[in-house]
C-alpha cells in the first residue's frame, strides 16, 4: 500500500479484517518490523483518539515517532501558491512539507475542511500536497473528506458484533452546536457501502452529503422509520453540503438526539459514535451508557485499524 486515504487504497475488505483480527488477537506479532523506522504525526487540528492510538500502533510495530503540533511552535504556514507573504505566516507549506519528509519513513495527516472553499476541501488540497511533496506514504488521520482510519475501525467493530452476514447500520445525523466537516459520514458511507451492509442514512432536509459518497445507501429523511429494525446506530453530526448552504449549521433540533425513545424501534441495536461526543445534544446519556453501547471499544479498535495500516504502509517501503 503506498498511501491510506480511502476506502480503496486497502484492497479487498475481508483480506483486511483477517489481518485485523489476526492482528488484534496478538498486536506486538510485528515488531520488528518499523526497526530504525520514524513515522511523522502532522497534526493541523486537535486530536485525542488518532493521536493516542496511532503512536500506539507505531510502536506495536517497533516504529519511533515524532508528533507535531503545527498550530503549537512550529511557523505559521501559508498555503495558497502565489501569496506574497507580507503577512503573519513566515513559512510556506510547499518548503514545510519537504522538510517535514526527510526527517522520517512515513507521514500522518490531520488537515480537516476549512469551509473557505468547497473546491480545495473536496479536492483534498492540503492532503495531495503532502503526497506530492513529501517524498513519503502518507495516510489520512482524517483530511477535508474522509476519516478511513476511523471507518476501518467502525468495520472492525460491527464485524465482531453482528450476528447476520448484512447487519441493517443506520447513520443518523445528530444535532451540535458548531459546524463539523462531512468527512466522518462521508467516509462512514463509504466503508459500509464497500461492506454491502444493508445501509440506511438519515438527516433533516438540507443536509445531502455528496453523492459520490451516498452511493447505493437508502436516505430516509423520517428517523423513527429509518431506526425500525435496524442492528446498528451510527450518530454522527455534519454541516450541510450542498450548494451555498456549504458548511452551515441548519438545524440543532433535539429531536434528532439519539435516545430511548428512538433506540426502542431497533432491532436492539448497538450504538456508536467516532467520539467526541457531546452529550444530551448527539446522544443521550442513558443510551451512551447502556449496555448496548460501543463507544469504547470502537475507539480501542483505532489501535488495530492504525497498526493494519502502518504494517502495510512498512511492507511497500
Ligand atoms: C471532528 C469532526 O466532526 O470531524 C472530529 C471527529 C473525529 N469533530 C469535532 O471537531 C468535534
Ligand atoms: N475519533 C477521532 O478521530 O477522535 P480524535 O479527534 O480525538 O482523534
Amino acid at each position: 500500500m503506498k498511501n491510506f486515504t480511502c476506502v480503496n487504497d486497502i484492497g479487498n475488505l475481508d483480506v483486511a479484517i483477517k489481518e485485523a483480527l489476526e492482528i488484534k488477537a496478538d498486536r506486538y506479532r510485528y515488531d520488528t518490523l518499523g526497526k530504525n523506522k520514524t513515522a511523522m504525526l502532522v497534526f493541523f487540528n486537535s486530536s485525542l483518539r488518532t493521536r493516542l492510538s496511532t503512536q500506539k500502533a507505531a510502536l506495536n510495530l517497533g516504529m519511533n515517532v515524532i508528533v507535531l503540533d503545527i498550530n503549537q511552535g512550529a511557523w505559521k504556514l501559508e498555503t495558497e501558491r502565489g501569496v506574497i507573504m507580507d503577512g503573519d505566516r513566515p513559512e510556506h507549506i510547499l518548503e514545510a512539507i519537504p522538510v517535514m519528509g526527510s526527517y522520517c519513513d512515513i507521514i500522518g495527516v490531520r488537515s480537516f475542511a476549512r469551509f473557505e472553499n468547497k473546491a480545495d476541501d473536496y479536492n483534498e488540497v492540503i492532503l495531495n500536497q503532502f503526497i506530492r511533496h513529501s517524498g513519503r506514504p502518507v495516510f489520512s488521520m482524517e483530511a477535508a473528506t474522509r476519516h478511513p482510519l476511523q471507518s476501518f475501525a467502525d468495520l472492525i467493530t460491527i464485524e465482531e458484533h453482528k450476528t447476520v452476514k448484512r447487519p441493517k447500520v443506520v447513520l443518523t445525523w445528530a444535532p451540535h452546536p458548531k459546524a463539523l466537516p462531512q468527512a466522518v459520514p462521508n467516509s462512514f458511507a463509504e466503508w459500509m457501502n464497500a461492506a454491502e451492509y444493508d445501509f440506511v442514512i438519515t438527516h433533516p432536509e438540507g443536509y445531502e452529503l455528496d453523492p459520490s459518497f451516498v452511493g447505493n445507501a437508502h436516505v430516509e429523511y423520517d428517523q423513527m422509520k429509518a431506526f425500525e429494525g435496524a442492528d446498528f446506530i451510527y450518530a454522527k453530526n455534519w454541516s450541510a453540503y450542498t450548494g451555498d448552504n456549504y458548511g452551515k449549521v441548519l438545524s440543532t433540533d433535539r429531536n434528532w438526539t439519539v435516545s430511548e425513545r428512538q433506540m426502542a424501534v431497533t432491532n436492539n441495536a448497538y450504538f456508536m459514535h467516532c467520539l467526541p461526543v457531546r452529550r444530551n445534544m448527539i446522544v443521550t446519556d442513558d443510551v451512551i451508557e447502556g449496555p448496548r453501547s460501543l463507544v469504547i471499544p470502537e475507539a480501542a479498535n483505532r489501535e488495530i485499524s492504525a497498526t493494519v495500516v502502518l504494517k502495510r504502509l512498512l511492507e511497500s517501503l
